[in-house]
């Protein structure tokens, strides 16, 4: 990790990390919110400032609830009905920690619990923006996005590239798309700008699940799963994260003070964990 990417991770562990007050079922919560890379919420604060902002409350607040959509995410897909996982970000998943029935339910409120922070930050902020940048972050996580992606992933035989990049576009790429474009309606950037920010999560989105492939083959993990990389070869999926990676430059290169996404891209595509 890079020291300014490692700052701002910092920073931003200072307002998520115990966010709930110290109590049973909070310290679940909080424990689920512990260890994550902040790769989103990251991504959204500083698509914000790229767009001439500074750093706000509306934008922290977005940022913080979208990285709870994400942690909710991770603890029903761990869950034994999912994936199965009693390993995550180094340690015991939820529901090995603490059972099945309070992942469930840590899940649900971390879910819950984004949407009251979005409605609180629209009845202070009472304008379409704002509303937009709750909406799309709503249509990426539903039934429409990552629900989406994960119900295809579950059910579907992914036995083309195609449907393969269609599973990544919903579960993965669109918690990106969220981050980048929420950040654009609160900056209240324009529609041409809105769109470019659409395909900069998507990029980005792309560039670095088709990485996560690769790094979970070398790391043998899930190595009987069918992933673009088992369809399409190392050597598809290396030139393919190049492509995508191009992609999200061109478009950072249409704005000023894009330095540190052009790092963080670099970095999330280089990444050996
Ligand atoms: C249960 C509705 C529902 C959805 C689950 C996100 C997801 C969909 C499943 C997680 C499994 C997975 C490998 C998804 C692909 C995206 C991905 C690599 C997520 C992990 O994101 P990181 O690396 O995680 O940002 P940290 O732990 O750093 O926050």
């Amino acid at each position: 990790m890079f020291k300014l990417y490692e700052d701002k991770k910092n920073n931003f562990d200072k307002l998520i990390v115990n966010y709930f007050t110290k109590g049973k079922f909070n310290d679940i919560l909080n424990y689920s919110l512990e260890e994550g890379k902040r790769i989103r919420p990251i991504i959204l604060l500083e698509t914000f400032k790229m767009l001439g902002r500074k750093e706000d409350s509306l934008a922290e607040n977005f940022a913080i609830a979208l990285e709870m959509i994400h942690n909710y995410s991770l603890v029903h897909d761990d869950l034994p009905s999912m994936d199965n996982d009693n390993y995550r970000r180094g340690r015991e998943t939820t529901h090995y920690k603490f059972g099945e029935d309070m992942a469930i339910l840590a899940g649900d409120s971390l879910l819950n619990f984004a949407y009251e922070l979005i409605f609180n930050q629209i009845s202070l902020h009472p304008k379409k923006n704002v509303i937009n940048a709750g909406k799309i972050i709503s249509e990426c996580s539903g039934i429409n996005g990552m629900i989406k992606g994960q119900i295809i992933d579950i059910k579907n035989d992914l036995d083309s590239k195609e449907k393969i990049i269609d599973m990544y576009l919903n579960k993965t790429c669109k918690l990106f798309i969220a981050a980048t474009t929420a950040a654009a309606y609160l900056a209240d950037a324009s529609e041409d700008t809105i769109n470019d920010m659409y395909d900069l999560g998507f990029s980005i989105g792309i560039a670095f699940q088709l990485q996560d492939d690769l790094l979970d083959e070398e790391q043998d993990d899930k190595i009987d799963k069918i992933t673009y990389l088992s369809l399409a070869g190392r050597e598809k999926t290396i030139e393919d994260i190049k492509h995508y990676t191009d992609k999200a430059i061109s478009i950072l290169n249409k704005y000023d003070d894009n330095d540190f996404l052009q790092s963080l891209l670099n970095y999330l595509v280089d990444r050996t964990v």
